[in-house]
C-alpha cells in the first residue's frame, strides 16, 4: 500500500517535472513579438557553422570610457551569441583570424594606417569591410564617430539576420536625411492620440525615478534602423511638458537614449508663455515673450545639453499660434528658433493647417498659407509637411508644397500609426505608400525633381533635412499592436536612412529577421505585405476618394456624414456624390488645386485620361457613366474596386493559413485572428459604402454582385463610443 503511494507520488513528480520543463521550453522559445528586429534567435545550423570562424573575437578600443561603445559591445555579444550560439571573445587586441574590429581612425592606429575613404561617410555613416590586419583576416566596422560605429554594428548584425555572407564585404553607407525622427502623439496621462497599441510607453508619473527597461529597448530598436531623434509628446501639446518638473522627467529619458544616438525633442505649445509663464500674451513681437522662450531654452539645455528642439502645431485644429496675434507662421517659428539657436536646436514647424471658416478647398490651404512665406524662416527652422495635402489618407497625391519652397527646408511627415488604414487590427504594410510618395516627381526643377530630392536637400541645396514618422508604439507586449505593424516602424526607419530603398527589399529583410528565411514563408508573407495597402485603399477609399471614415474616431465607414459644423469635417465634402456623379473637381473649373503643382504635373492631374485611376476622383468630378480603362462605367468600377479589396483580404487570410507550419504559434494565431477582423471589417466597409453610394446614384448593382448584407439605415446607426486613440 505504502509502496503504491510512493510510486504514485514518484510518477506525479515525474509528470510535474516534465510539464515544468515543457513549460520552461515553451517560455524560452515564446515569440511574443517583444524583440522586434533585435530578435537574436539561433540561425539555421548551416548558417551558424559558416559564421563561427568569422566571429571569434571582438575588439572595441576605448570601450571602457564610452557608453556608446559599451552599448555596441553589449549588442554584438548578445546578437552574435544568440544568432550563432557562441558569443565572440571580447579582446583588447587582434589575436587571430575571425576578429571584428569596431573602431574609428581616432581609436585605432590600424584603422588610421588603412587610409580608408572616410570623408564621404560624414558624421553618421560607416564602412564595413573584410580586412587583413597584422596578418589576420577579419571584419572592420569603422566610422568617423561612435554613432557611426553604432549604426555599422547594427548593420553587421542585420547581415547575420538576413544570412548574408561576410566574405569580401565592402559596405559604405551614410544617411541621406539628417533628422530621422519619431513623433509620439503621447499625452501626459498616458493616452495616445491615434494610438492603437495600448497606453503610452512613457510612464510620466513615475519618471524620473523609475526607468522602465523598455526605454533602453526602445532606444536599441530605433538605433538599429537609424532613427536619431524622438519627439516625446503630442503635437496637441500640454504646456506642462515644459515645466521644470516634466523637464526633469524628460531629461531622465534623454540620458537613457543618449548612448544610442537618439536626441530628444519636445512638442511646444505656442501659448505656453501665458499658460505656465504667467504672461498676458504669447505674441512673437512681445519682448517679454521672446525673453520667456530664451529663458525656457536655457532651462532645457541645462538639463538636456543635446536637446534637439521643438516641434510645433500652431493655428491648426484649435491650437494656439502666431496668427492669434496677427503674425505669420514664419514669425511664430522664428520666435522659438531664436531662443534655440544659441544652443544649436531646431524648430520643426508643421504645415498641417486648415482654418475654420476658410471656404478654400482644404487641400489648398497649407500651400496658400506657407508658400508666400518662402525665404522668411530662420536657418534653424524646418517646415514639416504631411505626405499628402489632406491628412494621411490611404492614398493621396504628394503634397504640392514639396518643391514649391526652394528657400525653405521641408521635412516629410509620414504616419506610421494607421489612423486611416484600419488601426492596429488591419494588416497594411506602408512601405509601398512611402515609396510612392518619395518617388513622386514634383517637376519643380524639371524632370527628376522627386519628393526624395526635396527632403534630402539635394534639389534646392538645403543643409537642414528631415523626415518624421508618427509612431505606432504603445505598451502592448509587441509594441505596435500586431507583428506586421512592426514592419511599418521598421520600413520607416530604413527608408529614412535611404529613401531609395524599395519597399519589397525592406519587407524581405524584415520577414527574414522576424520569422525565418524559409523560401515558402518569404514568398507567401511578402505577397501578403505587398498587396495589403492597395487592398485597404480598395475597400475604404478606391479611385482617389478620401476621408470617408466615420466622424472623430475614424473607425469604419461614414460616407453619409454631412451635418458637421465645419464643411471639411464631412465625408460628403470630399466625395461630392449625387445622382449625377462623384468626385472632387480640383481642376481649373473646380477648386483649381491642381494649379499648386508644377507645370507638367498640373496638366497630368488636370487630365481625366492622364491622372491615373488611382487618383481620379481626388481631382475630378465625373458622371457615373464615365468610361473607365476596364470598359466598365464609373459606377460599376467603384463597386468592382470595393469587391476587389474584400477579395484581396480573403486571399491574404488564405495565404496566411498556408504558412501555419512555418510560424510560431503565438504570432501565427494573433495574426490569423486579426486577419479575420480585417475581413469582417473590409466587408463592412464594402457593404456600407456600396449601400450608401447606391442610395445616391440610384443605379442597379452590376450583374452577379452581392448586395450589401444590411440596409443603409443599419450601417448609419452603428456607434462606437469607446474606440481607442480618440
Ligand atoms: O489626422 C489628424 C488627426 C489628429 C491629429 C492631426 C494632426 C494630432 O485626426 O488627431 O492631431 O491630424 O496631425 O495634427
Amino acid at each position: 500500500m505504502s509502496s503504491d503511494v510512493s510510486c504514485l507520488s514518484r510518477n506525479l513528480l515525474l509528470v510535474a517535472t516534465f510539464l515544468y520543463s515543457a513549460l520552461l521550453a515553451a517560455t524560452v522559445n515564446a515569440e511574443d513579438g517583444y524583440d522586434l528586429w533585435l530578435r537574436y534567435q539561433p540561425l539555421e545550423v548551416e548558417a551558424r557553422d559558416n559564421y563561427r570562424p568569422q566571429l571569434r573575437q571582438l575588439v572595441i578600443p576605448g570601450r571602457e570610457d564610452s557608453r556608446t561603445l559599451q552599448a555596441i559591445g553589449d549588442e554584438l555579444l548578445r546578437g552574435v551569441g544568440g544568432l550563432i550560439g557562441r558569443a565572440p571573445e571580447m579582446a583588447s587586441r587582434i589575436r587571430g583570424d575571425g576578429f571584428v574590429l569596431v573602431a574609428t581612425p581616432g581609436s585605432s592606429a590600424d584603422v588610421r594606417a588603412a587610409q580608408l575613404p572616410m570623408d564621404a561617410l560624414g558624421e553618421e555613416g560607416y564602412l564595413i569591410r573584410a580586412i587583413s590586419l597584422r596578418g589576420h583576416t577579419g571584419t572592420l566596422v569603422t566610422a568617423n564617430s561612435e554613432r557611426g560605429l553604432l549604426y555599422g554594428s547594427f548593420h553587421l548584425l542585420r547581415l547575420l539576420q538576413t544570412r548574408d555572407a561576410l566574405v569580401g564585404l565592402d559596405i559604405s553607407s551614410s544617411p541621406r536625411i539628417g533628422l530621422r525622427l519619431l513623433n509620439h502623439w503621447d499625452n501626459l496621462d498616458r493616452s495616445v492620440e491615434r494610438g492603437y497599441a495600448g497606453q503610452s510607453i512613457w510612464d510620466w508619473w513615475n519618471l524620473p525615478d523609475v526607468l522602465d527597461p523598455r526605454y533602453t529597448d526602445y532606444a536599441r530598436a530605433n538605433a538599429a534602423i537609424g532613427i536619431n531623434g524622438t519627439v516625446l509628446n503630442n503635437v496637441n501639446a500640454s504646456a506642462d511638458s515644459l515645466t521644470p518638473r516634466y523637464l526633469d522627467k524628460a531629461a531622465a529619458l534623454a540620458e537613457v537614449f543618449r548612448p544610442y544616438g537618439i536626441r530628444m525633442y519636445l512638442s511646444a505649445r505656442f501659448s505656453a508663455p501665458v499658460e505656465i509663464g504667467g504672461l498676458e500674451t504669447a505674441d512673437p513681437q512681445s519682448p517679454a515673450v521672446q525673453r520667456w522662450w530664451q529663458h525656457k531654452a536655457d532651462e532645457i539645455y541645462q538639463r538636456i545639453p543635446d536637446f534637439g528642439g521643438f516641434l510645433v502645431k500652431a493655428n491648426s485644429e484649435g491650437q494656439p499660434g502666431p496668427q492669434d496675434y496677427g503674425r505669420s507662421h514664419a514669425e511664430g517659428a522664428n520666435l522659438l528658433a531664436r531662443a534655440l539657436a544659441p544652443h544649436g536646436g531646431v524648430v520643426m514647424w508643421r504645415a498641417f493647417v486648415y482654418q475654420q471658416d476658410n471656404p478654400e478647398d482644404r487641400a489648398k490651404q497649407a500651400y496658400s498659407d506657407f508658400v508666400p512665406l518662402d525665404g522668411q524662416f530662420d536657418d534653424n527652422v524646418i517646415v514639416q509637411v504631411k505626405n499628402g495635402p489632406i491628412d494621411f489618407q490611404p492614398r493621396e497625391p504628394f503634397h504640392p508644397m514639396f518643391g514649391a519652397m526652394p528657400k525653405t527646408p521641408l521635412m516629410m511627415e509620414f504616419q506610421i500609426t494607421k489612423e486611416y488604414l484600419g488601426f492596429a487590427s488591419h494588416l497594411a504594410y506602408l512601405g509601398p505608400m512611402y515609396e510612392e510618395v518619395l518617388r513622386a516627381d514634383t517637376f519643380a526643377e524639371g524632370p527628376g525633381s522627386t519628393v526624395t530630392k526635396v527632403i534630402d536637400g539635394s534639389l534646392h541645396g538645403q543643409r537642414l533635412t528631415g523626415i518624421a514618422g508618427v509612431a505606432n508604439i504603445g505598451r502592448d507586449r509587441d509594441w505596435s499592436g500586431s507583428t506586421f505593424n512592426q514592419a511599418n516602424w521598421y520600413v520607416f526607419g530604413r527608408m529614412a536612412w535611404n529613401p531609395d530603398l524599395a519597399a519589397a527589399t525592406v519587407a524581405r529583410d524584415w520577414l527574414k529577421i522576424t520569422f525565418s528565411d524559409n523560401p515558402e514563408l518569404l514568398a507567401g508573407a511578402l505577397d501578403i505585405m505587398l498587396a495589403s495597402r492597395q487592398a485597404v485603399v480598395d475597400y475604404m477609399t478606391p479611385l482617389g476618394l478620401a476621408h470617408l471614415m466615420a466622424t472623430g474616431h475614424h473607425y469604419g465607414p461614414g460616407p453619409w456624414v454631412s451635418d458637421l459644423a465645419r464643411p471639411e469635417w464631412n465625408p460628403a465634402y470630399y466625395h461630392r456624390a449625387d445622382r449625377n456623379g462623384i468626385g472632387f473637381d480640383r481642376t481649373a473649373e473646380g477648386s483649381n488645386a491642381v494649379a499648386q503643382y508644377a507645370t507638367p504635373v498640373v496638366e497630368k492631374f488636370a487630365s481625366r485620361s492622364r491622372v491615373g485611376e488611382d487618383l481620379l476622383l481626388w481631382f475630378h468630378h465625373l458622371p457615373w457613366d464615365h468610361r473607365m480603362n476596364s470598359g466598365r462605367d464609373l459606377w460599376e468600377e467603384l463597386v468592382y474596386r470595393y469587391d476587389r479589396g474584400l477579395a484581396e483580404v480573403q486571399e491574404m487570410r488564405t495565404q496566411w493559413q498556408a504558412l501555419a507550419p512555418l510560424v510560431d504559434r503565438e504570432r501565427f494565431d494573433k495574426t490569423a485572428r486579426l486577419l479575420a477582423v480585417q475581413e469582417r471589417e473590409a466587408k463592412w466597409w464594402r457593404d456600407a459604402s456600396i449601400a450608401y453610394f447606391q442610395s445616391v446614384s440610384a443605379r442597379p448593382l452590376p450583374d452577379g454582385v452581392a448586395p450589401p448584407a444590411r440596409d443603409l439605415a443599419y450601417y448609419r446607426a452603428l456607434e462606437f463610443p469607446w474606440t481607442p486613440g480618440h
